[in-house]
């Protein structure tokens, strides 16, 4: 067993997920209708239509979907623009991706099927991830909800009577258990008997002590986060991690130059550990000074395609852990960093040194270009989710404070969100991405921030609080890395922000 702990056994129900589990796509002809590269700005009166019950009244001033398609295309790479066709075919490292084939077909896939959960959240889950993805073995994902946001469907509890995830089915054989789907997977031939090998710690003493190490390092961990007390101990076992990273001469990981399954096994909890200690108890982990070692390995786990894939935010993990683990203690010293995660670090302009790094492989440019093509592929299922905002809690409620799997859309909010969520791209999109964080002065930003100002100043008083609610319930529901990356989340919700704070 590489793995023994059921400390993440989730004891509550709920959550709906933003983007993905709703995110039945569909082509959308805006209002004007027209694909023009420039969005035109021709205000069209919208008076309730679409929207059912009496929708809530508003001019809209914003560009159409099509033109916003345009816009987006018009600034997009080669890359970008085969995203969503590749991701079908499994050929992009995504949190999104159903399927992974690497350079192979799609029937080779038909042999792993991975569950994992539908935010994910799941720390196990992880594991198994970044090992498929680094031997590129082919694979199909099935999305199960965690206990805290949902229920199992049926099919999977008959694989899975206890409900935990992750399961894997490898031709034919049902896995239970990370530790059993890590240990088929390392049999199997992957990329190359190279990159196997490599990755394959095999049984030897130092390998098993490094994993030892892990154990003791999440123990410290979650002793410290979840109770009073325990500093001591998570700050002398994580001088030891330091200690052991640093005396490798040949390179950044715990194998020295050789990235191994021992690398993968220390990702989630490490992730997890240094976004709730800088949020819980402003414990800053990413501090180079005081661990150059471990920094040095998150650089090289940073510059892997797999990694970079599965990455989450501080703020995902510091409100996705709570749920998963009963709750987490808060101390004093950690209110900076809860008011950074928690909102400062959106607010536009953008401050240059978050709490949280900013990725260094997304430019700002890239990042907008992601959030506005999120929306746009999924804006009808977002208008709707956001729409929940005006309807009231759903029964029964769930565990996770930002899930909410039994509400339901609030139908006269939905043409109006529809109208907001097209500025929120349109100020995505709009001028030079860098001077976008900045200010508004760009005069393509400002025509935008004007469009979007007219559509609201054409709101009834108490509607406008009622749209910032709807406003504010999506931008606290991107998930990183679910909906997208963090530099794209940081923007969208940045923008959310900045329409929030002026209705
Ligand atoms: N030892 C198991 C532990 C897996 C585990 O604890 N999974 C948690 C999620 S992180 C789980 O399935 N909890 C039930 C749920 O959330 O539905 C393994 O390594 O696979």
């Amino acid at each position: 067993m590489l793995v023994n702990t059921d400390v993440f056994m989730v004891r509550h129900r709920l959550f709906v997920t933003l983007l993905a589990a709703i995110g039945v796509r569909k082509a959308f002809v805006g209002p004007r209708g027209t694909v023009t590269a420039a969005p035109s700005r021709v205000p069209m009166r919208f008076f309730g239509g679409g929207g059912g019950g009496g929708a809530v009244a508003v001019e809209d001033h914003a560009p159409s979907w099509a033109d916003l398609q345009a816009a987006l295309e018009a600034k997009s790479s080669k890359e970008e623009k085969e995203f969503r066709s590749k991701l079908s075919k499994g050929q992009v490292a995504n949190a999104m991706a159903n399927l992974r084939v690497f350079d192979k077909d799609s029937d080779s896939a038909k042999r792993v099927t991975l569950y994992r959960d539908t935010a994910s959240w799941c720390p196990y889950c992880h594991k198994v991830w970044l090992l498929l993805e680094e031997k590129q073995i082919p694979y199909n994902v099935k999305r199960v909800n965690m206990a805290c946001y949902g229920n199992k469907p049926p099919e999977f509890l008959a694989l899975q009577p206890n409900g935990q995830i992750p399961v894997a089915v490898i031709d034919g054989e049902v896995l239970r258990s990370s530790d059993a789907i890590i240990e088929r997977i390392l049999r199997m031939n992957g990329a190359s008997s190279e990159v196997d090998q490599s990755l394959d710690p095999f049984d030897d003493a130092q390998s098993t002590n490094l994993l030892r190490l892990e154990r003791q390092l999440f123990s410290a961990w979650l002793g410290w986060l979840c109770r009073g007390g325990g500093r001591p101990d998570f700050e002398r076992t994580l001088r030891k991690v330091e200690d052991t990273l640093s005396s490798r001469s040949s390179g950044p990981y715990f194998l020295g130059d050789r990235f191994s399954l021992v690398d993968i096994m220390y990702a989630p909890f490490i992730e997890r550990a240094v976004a709730s200690l800088a949020y819980f108890k402003g414990y800053n982990i990413r501090d180079r000074a005081a661990f150059p070692a471990i920094n040095a390995w998150f650089d090289a786990m940073e510059s892997r395609a797999s990694y970079r894939a599965a990455k989450s935010d501080y703020y995902t993990h510091a409100h996705d852990l709570p749920p998963q683990l009963g709750g987490c203690n808060a101390e004093a010293g950690g209110k900076a960093a809860r008011d950074d995660i928690d909102g400062h670090a959106w607010k536009l302009p953008l401050q240059a040194d978050p709490i949280e790094p900013e990725w260094s492989w997304i430019s700002s440019a890239e990042a907008r270009r992601e959030a506005a093509e999120r929306l746009i592929n999924n804006h009808e299922a977002v208008a709707r989710f956001a729409s929940r905002a005006r309807s009231g809690p759903g029964f029964p409620p769930a565990w996770a404070e930002l899930s909410d799997p039994n509400a339901k859309p609030a139908e006269k909010w939905i043409s109006t969100m529809d109208v907001f969520l097209r500025h929120t791209v349109d100020m995505l999109l709009a001028g030079d991405a860098a001077a976008a964080d900045r200010d508004d002065a760009d005069p393509l930003r400002s025509a935008s921030w004007e469009a979007a100002q007219k559509s609201m100043q054409s709101l009834k008083g108490e509607d406008r609080s009622d749209l910032a609610e709807c406003l504010q319930y999506l931008q606290q529901r991107v998930g990183v890395p679910r909906d997208m990356s963090l530099n794209a989340a940081r923007r969208l919700r940045g923008e959310l922000g900045k329409l929030i704070a002026a209705l």
